[in-house]
């Protein structure tokens, strides 16, 4: 047998095969017998079609296994494709030949089980047809990404992983036993990235960065994939055009390729085309401050702003907008100092609309030592950790700014979905870390 005697299911479903012989394989999705006749639904990694399995055609025996047979065992099939109004996507296949390939008894998922539950058996519900959608999304999602970079004049780097001091902050961080001493999970890739731009001047990466986020929320993973960026010669204002220019053309391109997985899994499609159109709205933190006051919320000047905060902001927009200019006490060590109000940095956040919230985070850096230097210590954090980074402010130093997008809160976004532990196959919390 050859391999491309078998076929995608998706080519069946396109119609131009009716009437002639084919073969499919996959897994049981669906099925039940009727009299002599079992009707099976089989799912391969393109789509769902109806197979239609007569004792009259295949015999007795496999008629009677089918019965027996549990959902996801795997099976080969070959016969006529027939249309058929009534079966799901149009068509279904009559077979004269069906084999099963592995079998499956008792499978574990029946419907209707609990989230801890499915969560213990993720490596088989990651089967169902939802998933295989999500995961296409997200393909689509991390290829537009590095395309935009490519497309356009960026270089790709590999930061390490494995680090020995802090990017932002000490709570989150994951200490792991390196040979005789502690090094930490990268948190995100930005101080090597500032690094880079010495040679390359536009560098980004796509890595796992890690979170030991204290909580499980709806929106933090303790492991999740970061797209990041750097330029030199680049201020706050060029590095928000670029942040903007990524998500629009990730968002176009989704509903390009996605469209149908997009509305399979019930996105509102009308919202998202919003996201295409740039420039996104920019408002300033003390604006950001005042709408809250308006809408009752109890927040003054310097407070953070939490998940809360910021649905009620991103429910007042149709498209993702930027906040900027943050008091300096809650934003990390390496952000600028606004030149006008040294009280706030060149800082911004990018939230998604519909509630969602923030999904990059980005400034302009400090460039002088002096002032980095005093930043480092204002922090906490030890001047000698962090030798190397000054440095870079001590040998033909230059403006520049980068930012980071998370690819889970940009793909539970586009998705639509009210949890990010589905835009990732293996969802890395606390407390759980299985499979
Ligand atoms: O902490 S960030 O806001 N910023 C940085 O890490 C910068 N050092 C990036 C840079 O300038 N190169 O994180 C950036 C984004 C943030 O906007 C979220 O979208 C995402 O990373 N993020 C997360 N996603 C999922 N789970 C968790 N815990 C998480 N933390 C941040």
């Amino acid at each position: 047998m050859t391999q491309n005697k078998w076929i995608p299911i998706a080519s069946v479903l396109q119609g131009e095969l009716v009437g002639r012989t084919v073969c499919i394989r996959g897994w049981i999705y669906r099925r039940s017998v009727v009299g002599g006749k079992a009707f099976v639904r089989i799912r391969d990694s393109t789509g769902v079609i109806q197979v239609v399995v007569d004792r009259s055609r295949v015999g007795a025996r496999a008629v009677k296994e089918l019965k027996d047979i549990g959902l996801e065992a795997s099976v080969e099939a070959c016969g006529t494709v027939v249309e058929q109004p009534r079966a799901p996507g149009g068509y279904e296949i009559h077979a004269d030949r069906f084999n099963i390939i592995g079998y499956s008894r008792d499978f574990p998922i029946k419907g209707g089980e609990g989230l801890e539950y499915l969560l213990d058996n993720r490596h088989l519900v990651l089967r169902s047809p939802r998933y295989a959608r999500l995961m296409k999304i997200k393909h689509t999602i991390l290829r537009a990404g590095r395309e935009y970079f490519i497309s356009n004049g960026w270089w790709e780097v590999t930061p390490p992983i494995l680090t020995a001091s802090a990017c932002e902050g000490g709570a989150t961080l994951f200490p792991v036993k390196y040979f005789e001493r502690t090094a930490y999970l990268s948190q995100s890739a930005q101080l090597y990235l500032e690094v880079l731009i010495y040679s390359l001047e536009k560098v980004w990466s796509l890595t796992p960065s890690f979170r030991a986020e204290k909580s499980r929320t709806r929106r933090h993973l303790a492991e999740y994939w970061h797209l990041e960026a750097e330029a030199a010669w680049y201020n706050m204002d060029d590095m928000m055009r670029v942040s903007e220019e990524l998500v629009s053309y990730i968002v176009e391109k989704t509903l390009e390729e996605r469209r149908r997985d997009l509305e399979e899994i019930g996105r509102n499609l009308d919202t998202l085309k919003q996201a295409v159109n740039t420039p996104y709205p920019r408002i300033r933190y003390d604006e950001a401050i005042e709408i809250l006051q308006t809408k009752g919320v109890n927040i003054e000047w310097g407070a953070d702003l939490g998940a809360d905060e910021e649905r009620v902001l991103a429910i007042e927009f149709e498209q993702p907008f930027f906040i900027t200019h943050f008091p300096k006490e809650i934003k990390s060590f390496y952000m600028k100092l606004d030149p006008r109000d040294d009280r706030v940095v060149l800082g911004f956040d990018l939230l998604a609309p519909e509630g969602y919230g923030e999904i990059i985070g980005g400034s302009e850096r400090e460039d002088d030592y002096e002032a980095l230097l005093k930043r480092i210590v204002e922090n906490g954090l030890n001047p000698e950790d962090y030798k190397w980074y000054l440095d870079l402010r001590r040998y033909g130093s230059v403006p520049h700014s980068g930012f980071g997008l998370g690819i889970e809160r940009l793909a539970m976004w586009i998705a639509g979905l009210n949890h990010i532990r589905d835009t990732i196959p293996f969802p890395r919390f606390r407390g759980r870390i299985y499979p």
